[in-house]
């Protein structure tokens, strides 16, 4: 497991891979990425301090591979904020029948109502199984409600799922009639 400061470090780089690259001074390429080198000169660390947060990190969440001058680059596999404009572009993939969203309780109705949509980010994220769901929903709130989505009935209606590169699925948003709770 990481160290205090890994785990700080971790949250300050989605953050700027993310969300917020201007407090950091930089800007992320079309798909996200930023040259590593520039990424330590900003937040004054070490490649080697870089890599232990990246190979430990528990969701895989940083993707780290050469550019085409071969210079390493990192971006986020997911998770961005809308207003951060980037393409990760991922290939449509092929869902399980079956994903998962793990939500708090209080935020049920309003799913059942109006569906699963991205909020800040840019896709709704669902989960590969129950007790990952769980986790996600727990961020949030201990009273979690975990929602069945009928991933293989949305693709045979024309819905367009991706898998990011740490196993996250990814669809723009999910009907209600789609839902059920687990
Ligand atoms: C909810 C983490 C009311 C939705 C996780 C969620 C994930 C609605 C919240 C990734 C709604 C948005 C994303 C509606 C959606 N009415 N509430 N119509 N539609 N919501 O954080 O899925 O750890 O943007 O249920 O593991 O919780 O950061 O989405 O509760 O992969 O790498 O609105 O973030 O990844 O919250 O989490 P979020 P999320 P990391």
């Amino acid at each position: 497991p990481l160290t205090r400061d890994q785990v700080r470090l971790s949250k300050r780089l989605s953050l700027v891979l993310r969300h917020r690259p201007e407090t950091a001074g930089l800007t992320l390429d079309a798909n996200g990425w930023v040259p590593v080198p520039v990424l330590l000169a900003a937040l004054s660390i070490t490649r080697a301090e870089l890599d232990v947060v990246v190979a430990g990190n528990d969701k895989s969440r940083f993707a780290v591979s050469p550019g085409p001058d071969g210079v390493d680059r990192i971006r986020a596999s997911q998770g961005h904020s809308r207003r951060v404009a980037v393409d990760l572009e991922l290939p449509p993939a092929v869902p399980p029948a079956e994903l998962f969203h793990g939500t708090p309780r209080t935020n049920l109705d309003s799913i059942l109502r109006e569906g699963l949509r991205p909020r800040s980010r840019h896709h709704v994220h669902l989960s590969i199984d129950v007790p990952t769901a769980i986790t996600v929903g727990r961020r949030r709130a201990a009273d979690v409600v975990v929602l069945s989505v009928a991933a293989g009935v949305m693709a045979g209606a024309g819905h367009v799922f991706h898998r990011s590169d740490n196993g996250v699925w990814l669809t723009a948003v999910v009907p209600s009639q789609h839902l059920s709770v687990k």
